[in-house]
C-alpha cells in the first residue's frame, strides 16, 4: 500500500511483539487471535490481546525535531542528508553507522541495509539483534553453511523430548508454550535446563538448575555419553557429516565424565545421566534454544554444543526432532535475511562468499559495497565513543538501556556529532540524545513482512491512519536516500516494490550459490500489488509449485544435505569457557537478567497498558533465602545492587528458592523513564563472544545490600500532569506505574521528611483532605477541586502497609468523589473493595489474594479456579503461576493437616 492512501478498517496482520509471530485480526476498535495463522491457530498471549490497549496517542512523537525544535519533513529530511554528506566528505563513508532493529519490517530494514551498504558505501551496520541471536546466526553458519532454523513450529508438538536450554518460552513465546504444553502426552517428557526455576519449568520432568555458564560442558558431556553408550548415528555422521572425531576429542577434555559434568555444572550425577539417557533413547528430540545460551562469551560455542549432539543422532530437519533457535524479536530473521548483521552483506551473502559484492553491485546499481565487514554492535558503539563515527541512525531500538554498561553508552551518545533516531515514541532514553528525532509509524499504522522463528513469512497489515506527520520507516529512509541523490535507486512507491526486489535479490543468491543457498524466496518476486497485499503465511524457502501454487517449506537439512560446498554439516570443537564476568570480593553475587510475562523490553510500548504493569509494577531482585538471610534483606526491602563499574540497579526484593544460593536475577525493562535505577544493563560488562560479538548479557556481578529507607509513599496523579520524583526527592527511590485512571509513582526515601509542609509540591497544590501522624510515620493528603480528585499521597514507614490502589485509582475515573469516597482517601483502604493482592491473570484482572481464598474455598485446579474467577481461561500465560499458588496452598495445607 501507498504511504497516502487510507488503510482498510480492519485486517489480518501479524503481532509485532515476540518471534512467534502469532497472527491477528485487528481493527480500531479491538484485536482477536486470526484462527487462520498457522503459528497461533487461534491463541494469543496477554501482550497480543492487549495490543488494542497500547494503540494511545500519548507519548508519540508526531512530527521531526532538530535540535530540539520541531519542524516539517523538508528540514529535517535536509539536516539528516546533510549531516551524512557532510561526514562521508569530511572522514569518510565509514564515519556514518546504522543500528538497527529485529523491530523493524524486512522492507524497512532492507532499505537501509542498501542505502548504507551500497549507496553510502559504510559497512558499519548494526542491529539489536546482535544482542539476541547473533550467537545462533554463528553457530548455524558454522554447523550448517548458512542462517537457518531446520525445524518447524509442529516438532514442539510432536517431539517425544523436548529440551528447552536457556529458554522461559512460558513467558517469552507464551503462544509456542502452550502449543508446547497441549501437545503433552503420556510418555512425552520435557526438560528444562535453567538456572532459575522459570514458569517454563513448572512443565518440566527434570528441571537442570544447573550453575549459569556451563550449557557447553553439560552438551560436551552428552555427546560423551552418546558416543560411549553407542547411540550416536554412525551411517549418518558418515555420509552427511564431518568433524565428529574432533568434535568428541575437544568433547572428552571439557566433560570426560559423569561425576566431571556434574561437579562443573553444579547438577546431581543421577539428575545428569537421566538427561543423557532420555536424550539417548528419544529419537523425536528438540532441543529449544534461546538467550540463556545466545548471551554468553561462548554462546556461539554453546549453540554449536547443542547442535553437535543432534548432528551426531542424526536428528535435524526431522519431524519432531531438531535443534530449535527460538527467535526473539518479531523480525529478527527478516532482518537476517536481508543482511542487516555487520558482518553479512545481503540475502543471505557474506563479505566472503565468492562474487557477492559484484553481484550485489551489479544489483543494485551501486558502486560503493564496502570492502569487509562493519563495526559489531559493541565495537561500534566504542567507536562511538572513541569519536570515531560522525552519523549515527538508530532505528527501532533503544541501545542506551539495551547495550551494558547503559552509562558509557548514554556518554558514547552525548559525544557523537549527530545522532538520529526514528521511533515512535517521543522520550526514550535513547530519543533524549538525538539531534535530529524522526516519528516513525507504529504497529498499525504500517504495512509490510516479517518473518518468524520457524522462517514463516507473514504480512504486517495497516489498519490505522498515520497520525500527524509519521512516516513508515521505508519512506523515511527513502527520502533520505533522495535527497542524498539515489533517487533512481530508491524510488519505491509502497512496501511491495521493495519485497519484490529483496525476493528478487534472494534468487540471484541461492542461483550464485549453486543451489546451496536455502534462503530463496524469488519465487515471490513477481508478486502484484493486490497479491502482496493478500499475501498468505508462508515458510520460506518459496517454490512455485505446477500449478503455479506458491509452496512453503517446513523443513530443511531433511535428507541430510546442508548448505555447506561439500554438502556436509559440521561438528564443531567446543572447549570449556568460564564466563567473562566472574564475582569477587567486592561484587560476589552473579547477577542474571531476562524477560518478565507482561512486559516488552523497555517498555515503550507495554507500559501503555496499564494491566500489563499490575503483575510486576516495579523494578526487582529475585534472592535465595539464604543470600537474602546473610543481607538482612526481607521480601519487599529496596535492594541495590553495584555493579563492576559502579553503576547501581535499585529494585523490590523477592526473596525465592527459585533462584540458586549467590545469584540473583533482575529484569531487563526498567529504564531511566520508569525508575530511578531500574537498567539490568547497568550492572553488566561489554564482554562478548569473540565469534558472534553477542554481549554477555545474562551473567554480570554485584554486591547487594538493602536500602535504608525512612518511609515509603505511593503518589497518584492525574495522566499528563507533570511531575518529576528526582526533583522531589533528590537521591530517592522512585518507579512510575501508569494506571488506568491516574499515573502513579512508587517511592521511598531515607531522608526525613516534613510531608506536612512538603505535600504541596508533591501534589500540584494545598490538599483539601489531609491526615498527618508523625508519630506513626503515617500520611495522607488528597488534592480535590469541584469534587475532582485531582493528586492522592500516601505515605507510610514500611511498604508492606501501603494498601492496594486500584479502588483509588478508580476515584481518578469519578467525575465527582462520592461521600464515601472522599472518606476512604484518608483510610488504609476502601472500605467496600476487596484487597485483591499482586495481580496473577492479567486478562481478568485477578489477584493472589482472591486465587488464595477460592483455593481455600475448595477450588484446588486450575480448570476449578478458571471456572471460579475466569483466571487464566483467556491466553493461559498465567496457568504456571496459578500451578505454583495450588501448589503452594496444597504445601501449607499440608502442614496445618500434620
Ligand atoms: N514477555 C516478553 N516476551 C519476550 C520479550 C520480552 O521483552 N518480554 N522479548 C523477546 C526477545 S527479543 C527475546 S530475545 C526472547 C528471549 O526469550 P528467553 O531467552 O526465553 O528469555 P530470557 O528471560 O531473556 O532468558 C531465558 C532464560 O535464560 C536463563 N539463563 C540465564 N543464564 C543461563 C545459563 O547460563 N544457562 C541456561 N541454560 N539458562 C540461563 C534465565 O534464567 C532465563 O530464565 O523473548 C522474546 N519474548
Ligand atoms: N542484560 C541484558 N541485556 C539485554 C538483554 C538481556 O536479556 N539481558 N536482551 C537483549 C535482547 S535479546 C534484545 S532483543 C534487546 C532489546 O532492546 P531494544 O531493542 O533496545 O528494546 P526495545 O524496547 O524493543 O526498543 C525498540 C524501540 O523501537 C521503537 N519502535 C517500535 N516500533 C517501531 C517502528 O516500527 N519503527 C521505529 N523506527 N521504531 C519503533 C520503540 O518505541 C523502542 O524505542 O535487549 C538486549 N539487552
Ligand atoms: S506469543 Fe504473544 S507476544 Fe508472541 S507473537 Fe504471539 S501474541 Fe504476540
Ligand atoms: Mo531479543
Amino acid at each position: 500500500m501507498d504511504s497516502r492512501t487510507q488503510p482498510p478498517t480492519s485486517v489480518r496482520t501479524t503481532c509485532p511483539y515476540c518471534g512467534v509471530g502469532c497472527g491477528v485480526s485487528a481493527s480500531a476498535d479491538g484485536v482477536s487471535p486470526d484462527p487462520a495463522h498457522p503459528a497461533n491457530q487461534g491463541r494469543l498471549c496477554v501482550k497480543g490481546s492487549a495490543l488494542q490497549e497500547t494503540l494511545v496517542p500519548s507519548g508519540r512523537l508526531l512530527r521531526p525535531r532538530v535540535n530540539g525544535q520541531d519542524q516539517d519533513w523538508p528540514e529535517a529530511l535536509a539536516a539528516a542528508s546533510g549531516a551524512i554528506r557532510q561526514a562521508i566528505a569530511e572522514h569518510g563513508p565509514g564515519s556514518v553507522a546504522f543500528y538497527l532493529s529485529g523491530q523493524l519490517l524486512t522492507e524497512d530494514y532492507y532499505v537501509a541495509n542498501k542505502l548504507a551498504k551500497g549507496f553510502i558505501g559504510t559497512p558499519h551496520v548494526d542491529t539489536n539483534s546482535r544482542l539476541c541471536m547473533s550467537s545462533a546466526v554463528a553457530a548455524h553458519k558454522r554447523a550448517f553453511g548458512e542462517d537457518v532454523v531446520p525445524g518447524c513450529y509442529e516438532d514442539v508438538e510432536l517431539a517425544d523430548l523436548l529440551v528447552l536450554a536457556g529458554s522461559n518460552a512460558a513467558w517469552a513465546h507464551p503462544v509456542l508454550y502452550q502449543r508446547m504444553k497441549a501437545a503433552g502426552r503420556t510418555g512425552r517428557r520435557v526438560v528444562v535446563i535453567d538456572p532459575r526455576r522459570t514458569a517454563t519449568a513448572e512443565l518440566a520432568d527434570l528441571h537442570l538448575k544447573l550453575k549459569p555458564g556451563t550449557d557447553s560442558v553439560l552438551f560436551n558431556g552428552l555427546l560423551v555419553w552418546l558416543s560411549d553408550q553407542d547411540a550416536v548415528d554412525r551411517a549418518y555422521l558418515a555420509n552427511h557429516c564431518q568433524g565428529f572425531e574432533q568434535a568428541l576429542a575437544a568433547a572428552r577434555q571439557s566433560a570426560p565424565d559423569l561425576a566431571a559434568v556434574a561437579r562443573h555444572c553444579d547438577l546431581p550425577v543421577d539428575e545428569v545421566a537421566t538427561f543423557y539417557r532420555w536424550f539417548a533413547d528419544t529419537a523425536r528430540t528438540v532441543t529449544g534454544f534461546s538467550q540463556g545460551i545466545n548471551q554468553s562469551v561462548a554462546g556461539t560455542d554453546k549453540c554449536n554444543a547443542i547442535i553437535n549432539c543432534h548432528l551426531a543422532t542424526g536428528r535435524v530437519g526431522q519431524p519432531g526432532a531438531g535443534p530449535f533457535s527460538l527467535t526473539g524479536q518479531p523480525n529478527a530473521m527478516g532482518g537476517r535475511e536481508v543482511g542487516g548483521l555487520a558482518n553479512t552483506l545481503a540475502a543471505h551473502m557474506d563479505y566472503d562468499t565468492p562474487g557477492a559484492r559484484v553481484r550485489l553491485a551489479e544489483f543494485w546499481g551501486a558502486d560503493r559495497i564496502p570492502t569487509g565487514p562493519g563495526l559489531k554492535a559493541v565495537d561500534l558503539f566504542d567507536a562511538v565513543h572513541r569519536g570515531e563515527i560522525k552519523v549515527l541512525w538508530i532505528m527501532g531500538t533503544n541501545p542506551a538501556v539495551s547495550l551494558p554498561q547503559a552509562a558509557r553508552v548514554q556518554d558514547a551518545l552525548a559525544r557523537c556529532p549527530t545522532v538520529i533516531v526514528s521511533d515512535c515514541v517521543a522520550e526514550t532514553d535513547t530519543t533524549v540524545h538525538a539531534n535530529i528525532l524522526l516519528p516513525a509509524a507504529g504497529w498499525g499504522e504500517k504495512d509490510g513482512t516479517v518473518t518468524n522463528s520457524e522462517r514463516c513469512i507473514s504480512r504486517q497489515r495497516s489498519f490505522l491512519p498515520l497520525p500527524g506527520e509519521v512516516k513508515p520507516d521505508w519512506w523515511i529512509l527513502s527520502a533520505v536516500a533522495r535527497e542524498l541523490g539515489y533517487g533512481k535507486a530508491f524510488g519505491y512507491q509502497g512496501p511491495a516494490d521493495i519485497f519484490r526486489e529483496h525476493a528478487a535479490l534472494s534468487g540471484v543468491a541461492a542461483r550464485a550459490s549453486g543451489g546451496h543457498q536455502r534462503f530463496d524466496i524469488s519465487a515471490l518476486s513477481a508478486l502484484s500489488n493486490a497479491r502482496y497485499q493478500q499475501l498468505e503465511p508462508v515458510q520460506w524457502p518459496v517454490f512455485q509449485g505446477p500449478t503455479g501454487r506458491l509452496d512453503g517449506t517446513r523443513r530443511l537439512f531433511s535428507d541430510g544435505r546442508f548448505a555447506t560446498a561439500d554438502g556436509r554439516g559440521r561438528l564443531i570443537p567446543v572447549h570449556t569457557t568460564a564466563p567473562g564476568q566472574q564475582p569477587t570480593a567486592a561484587q560476589p553475587l552473579v547477577v542474571n537478567a531476562g524477560r518478565i510475562r507482561d512486559q516488552w523490553h523497555t517498555m515503550t510500548r507495554t507500559a501503555l497498558a496499564p494491566r500489563l504493569l499490575s503483575h510486576r509494577p516495579e523494578p526487582f531482585i529475585e534472592v535465595h533465602p539464604d543470600d537474602a538471610c546473610a543481607l538482612n534483606l526481607a521480601e519487599g526491602d529496596l535492594g541495590r545492587l553495584t555493579g563492576a563499574s559502579g553503576e547501581a540497579f535499585v529494585g523490590r526484593v523477592r526473596v525465592t528458592g527459585d533462584q540458586r544460593p549467590g545469584e540473583v536475577f533482575v529484569p531487563i525493562h526498567w529504564n531511566d523513564r520508569y525508575a530511578s535505577r531500574g537498567k539490568a544493563t547497568a550492572l553488566m560488562q561489554p564482554v562478548t563472544d569473540p565469534v558472534s560479538g553477542q554481549p554477555e548479557g545474562k551473567h554480570g556481578v554485584a554486591s547487594l545490600v538493602p536500602v535504608a529507607c525512612r518511609w515509603q509513599a505511593r503518589l497518584l496523579r492525574r495522566p499528563g500532569t507533570d511531575w518529576q520524583p528526582d526533583k522531589a526527592s533528590p537521591g530517592g527511590y522512585w518507579s512510575r506505574q501508569p494506571l488506568s485512571h491516574s499515573d502513579s509513582w512508587w517511592l521511598a526515601g531515607q531522608q526525613p521528611v516534613d510531608w506536612a509542609r512538603e505535600a504541596d509540591a508533591w501534589l500540584g497544590g494545598a490538599p483539601q483532605v489531609l491526615m498527618d501522624d508523625p508519630a506513626s510515620g503515617r500520611f495522607r493528603a488528597a488534592r480535590i477541586r469541584d469534587g475532582r480528585l485531582l493528586a492522592v499521597l500516601l505515605v507510610e514507614p514500611v511498604a508492606s502497609e501501603l494498601p492496594d490502589l486500584a479502588w483509588l485509582d478508580q476515584c481518578f475515573g469519578a467525575e465527582r468523589l462520592s461521600k464515601e469516597q472522599r472518606h476512604c482517601l484518608l483510610a488504609a483502604r476502601a472500605v467496600d473493595t476487596e484487597d485483591v493482592g499482586a495481580l496473577v491473570c492479567s486478562c481478568f484482572q485477578v489477584g493472589e489474594h482472591q486465587i488464595a481464598s477460592a483455593i481455600r474455598a475448595g477450588h484446588t485446579s486450575v480448570e476449578a479456579l478458571g471456572r471460579s474467577l475466569k483466571c487464566g481461561s483467556n491466553c493461559g500465560s498465567c496457568i504456571p503461576e496459578l500451578r505454583g499458588l495450588l501448589a503452594q496452598h496444597a504445601v501449607s495445607a499440608a502442614e496445618v493437616a500434620s
